[in-house]
């Protein structure tokens, strides 16, 4: 679609959606209220800016259907994600809801070439976490066959992708980092018998380094795809095969990227915290929907000819950032060093603390079994380069731990990286 067509499009079903959220909805309406906008002074996508944000704290707040513009009745799924803290962020589905959302994951996967034919191997929860039923209506859509597998049961997912031929893969990265560590170890099966050709991974913050380890490990070819469940959940963007970015879907899913101090808009192509506004959900419709997500827009065309906006990989989380001794560090900046030293693993675990008013920054690792030795002496000419890289790219002295492989906790969904102990401390 044209930028000219999209614009148009984008701003019929602003206007459309301002409406019925002064309408229907007493949060919008109290809120554009406090801020002196009518839903008439929305006549276009660019008078987006004067209308409020939508934070995680509102959705709580208005936990479980406080957003909710349609009738309980016209409501056909109900999901929601679970936070680390108090109640889970609840998203609910009309029927033109489930099918807009699998519209959104087929257009990432038909990137893929999947369609009637393929197997497509689902291995992202199923159940209120949006992964599952996402990836699953997708692949429905295409025409092609569904396995839902869901995630966990590691010895029996291989087997099944062996047996059945399994053809495209649907998981987080982590997850499939671990389903590619337990087929090379496995007796029973072989990537050499296995008919995988594609993945899709999202949910966390992944990075090129880890592409390829995938790519290499599982003979595929890597796609990422992006959401989150209060914009229905996966495949608000993917990539395309270029792997040059991810493809928003913006004539259902309005991003715009904002300083996240000023709540100002950024110039074109600089880094900011993702805003959504979902234009076209029916049943819980979310306006300027801040992410906490870091990332920038890419307005140039793609070369695959999709027109649709792209954005760059997500650094990651605001909330996920932590600050040791001053200095800003994204658990993914750690991934892409360690990525880089084919010896080691990508599987890492940072444990922040304060002591004596000081943070300290310990990193595990894991050395490959060819390599590792339990031997500080052996394994100094492995830790040095890591340690030495990390201190210039990231700007920060590690306290590096080197352990076998297999030592640090493997993940099923979300792998989690980090543990903040200054979080428990006054
Ligand atoms: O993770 C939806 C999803 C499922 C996306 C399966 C892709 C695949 P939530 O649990 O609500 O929803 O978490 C959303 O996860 O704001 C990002 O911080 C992060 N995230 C999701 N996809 C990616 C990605 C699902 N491809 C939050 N790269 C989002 C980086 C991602 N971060």
């Amino acid at each position: 679609m044209s930028r000219e067509d999209m614009t148009k499009l984008q701003s019929e079903r602003l206007v459309k959606l301002v409406k019925t959220c002064y309408e229907k909805s007493d949060f919008y309406r109290r809120k554009m209220d406090e801020m002196g906008v009518k839903p008439e002074d929305i006549k276009d996508i660019k008078d987006i800016v004067k209308l409020p944000f939508t934070t995680k704290t509102d959705l709580r707040d208005e936990y479980p259907f406080g957003l909710q513009v349609v009738p309980q009745s016209e409501v056909v799924r109900i999901h929601a994600s679970s936070g680390t803290t108090g109640k889970p962020v609840v998203d609910t589905y009309t029927k033109n809801d489930v099918d807009n959302w699998a519209e959104g994951v087929a257009r990432v996967m038909a990137a893929g070439n999947v369609g009637p034919g393929d197997i497509v191997q689902v291995s992202y929860g199923y159940g209120l976490f949006t992964g599952g039923l996402g990836a699953h209506d997708g692949a429905a859509k295409l025409g092609a066959c569904q396995l839902p597998t869901s995630a966990g049961n590691t010895e029996k997912q291989i087997m099944l992708m062996q047996d059945f031929g399994s053809t495209a893969l649907a998981c987080t990265p982590s997850y499939a980092l671990r389903l590619a560590e337990a087929i090379h170890q496995s007796d029973k099966v072989s990537i050499d018998n296995m008919k995988l050709r594609v993945g899709f991974f999202g949910a966390e913050p992944w990075t090129e380094g880890m592409r390829k380890e995938l790519q290499e490990k599982l003979h595929i070819e890597a796609f990422d795809i992006y959401g989150l469940t209060e914009m229905s959940g996966p495949g608000v963007g993917g990539e395309c095969e270029m792997h040059d970015g991810t493809h928003l879907w913006e004539d259902m899913f309005y991003p715009e990227i904002i300083n996240p101090d000023t709540l100002e808009p950024v110039a074109p192509g600089e880094f900011g915290e993702l805003v959504f506004t979902s234009l076209c959900k029916e049943a819980m419709p979310i306006i300027r929907y801040r992410t906490r997500d870091l990332t920038r827009l890419i307005y140039e065309p793609c070369k695959c000819g999709r027109t649709a906006v792209r954005m760059d990989r997500i650094l990651g989380r605001s909330d996920d950032m932590l600050i040791i001794r001053g200095v800003n560090v994204f658990p993914s900046q750690i991934e892409t060093v360690l990525t880089e030293f084919p010896a080691f693993q990508p599987y890492y675990f940072i444990t922040v603390d304060r002591v004596s008013n000081e943070d300290t920054f310990d990193l595990d690792v894991e050395l490959r079994l060819e390599f590792f030795s339990n031997d500080p002496a052996k394994q100094m000419p492995f830790m040095k380069p890591l340690y030495d890289r990390i201190v210039s790219l990231v700007g920060i002295r590690p306290n590096i731990h080197i352990l076998p492989p297999g030592a640090i906790a493997r993940s099923e969904g979300k792998a989690k990286h980090v543990l903040d102990k200054r979080n428990f401390k006054n």
